[in-house]
């Protein structure tokens, strides 16, 4: 049978399956420290595996990295007892009952294993079984997922745990970091459409946090068109309609990695870069059917109602997370696109170490504004939280998350960093759950213990 026509006859019996939906408002938050392991966020667990924790983590055991590196013989093991317990249904069942409807899950470039290099590169095997597992228990509860691509092949950033190597050593702008992350790119947006587990993913994000600095990322614009074409190709292949985008292949095949061969042989409309990506993502799924057991991937006739989802948004940092004449990631986009800031205070560099200072700035906060005035919108905050550079007071805390929020609101909404953290001081005020038990988060995320806590800032 033809492959599209096969889909087509399907689609009238089909479910109404969802992509690419965006809730009204996004009060989310981030699934951080799971299959990306930061070790700050919780020291106790890191240094039982046989972790460190050091002020400069390229010095000490304080990444998947060197973690891998060092214990080549258990990591995986380890690894998989913190996957499996750092992120669970009682957890899920937790973030329910504070009414989140939105999990952003940062990911390694690892978790498609094939696109490592084993010989330079060191990260634990066995994370995507977990991450269906976790996609599986967001989606029955009704939570939606962005898949965040956090910690890019090569090391997008210098010097942090959370790009999974510790390094100056920074690579990922270059023509085969980017060309793997492409693969990356196209291995999940198939999952997203044809593994049912992955049904509550809506977004798929390109770059967590690249370099400030747009004279030290090169070639960036160029991945944000790829990136956003990779996605769309595997879309087109599939069936979905892509506004504005028609595919010039044949396609002969009920077999969708084949068909994707098929696509990257004969397409005209993407380029080599794109096209590569396709070609190499199919034997990929084809090892991910078996592995996941997903028999859509090899045999489109077992998917229900492709033609009846949508595409997915694709999601960047805004313009504004860089300087010095960044590309535009609004300058990509085809079909939906959202864009993501993060703002921490606590860091320095936004407003002076005191409660006014910070009231004053966040309640005039203008980024919403100023992304949109560049076709960077929908606008979300993928990244906050309520530590401070001052010992707050409880009193303080109530009006810092009230003013954040009510801040973030004024885009698509809000993502705290993280769910949870462990229960030590290192990493206080940054666990969703235990801010909400002590009443500085509401119980529902849309309300205020204080709306007007701005009203006295706000300058005009
Ligand atoms: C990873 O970090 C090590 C140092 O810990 C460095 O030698 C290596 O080049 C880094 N790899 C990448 C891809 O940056
Ligand atoms: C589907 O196509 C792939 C090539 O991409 C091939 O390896 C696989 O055997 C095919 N599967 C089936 C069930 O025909
Ligand atoms: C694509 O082209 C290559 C090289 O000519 C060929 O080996 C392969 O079978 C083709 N794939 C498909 C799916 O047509
Ligand atoms: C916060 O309080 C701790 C202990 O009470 C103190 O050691 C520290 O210096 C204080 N930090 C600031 C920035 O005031
Ligand atoms: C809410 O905040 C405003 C502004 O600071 C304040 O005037 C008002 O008294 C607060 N309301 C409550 C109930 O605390
Ligand atoms: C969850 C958490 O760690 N909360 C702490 C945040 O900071 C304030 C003030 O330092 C503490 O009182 C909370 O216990």
């Amino acid at each position: 049978m033809h492959f599209l026509l096969g889909l087509a006859a399907l689609s009238a019996f089909a479910q109404t399956a969802f992509a690419g939906y965006l809730p009204d408002k996004i009060y989310g938050v981030n699934i951080g420290g799971w299959l990306v392991l930061e070790p700050w966020m919780l020291p106790a667990e890191w240094t039982a595996m046989g972790g460190q924790i050091c002020s400069d983590c390229s010095e000490c055991i304080m990444s998947e990295w060197s973690y891998t590196k060092t214990y080549p013989d258990i990591a995986n093991e380890e690894f998989a007892k913190h996957w499996s317990t750092w992120f669970t249904q009682a957890d899920v069942n937790q973030l329910v009952e504070d009414g989140i409807n939105t999990a952003r899950i940062p990911l390694g470039f690892w978790i498609v294993e094939q696109i490592v290099n084993r010989e330079t590169e060191f990260y634990p095997e066995g994370g995507i079984v977990y991450l269906q597992q976790g996609l599986k228990m967001l989606n029955d509860a009704g939570i939606q997922a962005i898949l965040d691509h956090h910690a890019l092949p090569g090391v997008q950033t210098g010097d942090q745990s959370f790009t999974g190597n510790c390094t100056d050593n920074v690579e990922f702008y270059t023509d085969y970091n980017y060309q793997r992350a492409l693969v990356w790119t196209a291995v999940m947006t198939s999952l997203t459409h044809l593994d049912p587990n992955f049904d509550s993913v809506f977004a798929i994000e390109a770059v967590n946090e690249p370099i400030m600095d747009a004279n030290e990322t090169p070639g960036y614009g160029t991945f944000q068109k790829n990136f956003v074409d990779t996605v769309r190709a595997v879309e087109l292949t599939l069936g979905i309609p892509v506004p504005g985008m028609t595919l010039d292949t044949q396609i002969s095949t009920n077999n969708f990695t084949e068909a994707l061969g098929q696509v990257a042989n004969t397409s005209t409309i993407f380029n080599s870069n794109v096209k590569e990506a396709l070609a190499e993502a199919a034997p990929i799924l084809v090892e991910l059917a078996i592995q996941l057991a997903v028999p859509a991937i090899l045999d489109t006739n077992l998917a229900s109602g492709l033609p009846s989802r949508s595409t997915l948004v694709t999601t960047f940092m805004d313009i504004n997370w860089q300087y010095d004449n960044p590309p535009n990631p609004a300058d990509a986009a085809i079909g939906p696109q959202g864009y993501d800031n993060h703002l921490y205070y606590s860091y320095g560099g936004v407003a002076a170490a005191n409660p006014e200072a910070y009231l004053e700035s966040i309640c005039n906060l203008d980024r919403v504004q100023a992304d949109a005035a560049l076709g960077d919108t929908p606008l979300w905050f993928g990244e906050w939280g309520l530590p401070t550079q001052f010992n707050a007071t409880d009193e303080f805390l109530y009006e810092w998350a009230d003013a954040q929020k009510l801040a973030y609101s004024k885009g698509a909404g809000w993502i705290f960093w993280n769910f949870q953290v462990e229960q030590s001081e290192m990493a206080g005020n940054l666990s969703y759950i235990e801010g909400v038990k002590l009443g500085y988060l509401t119980k529902d995320p849309s309300q205020y213990n204080n709306a007007s806590v701005c009203d006295p800032y706000y300058s005009s």
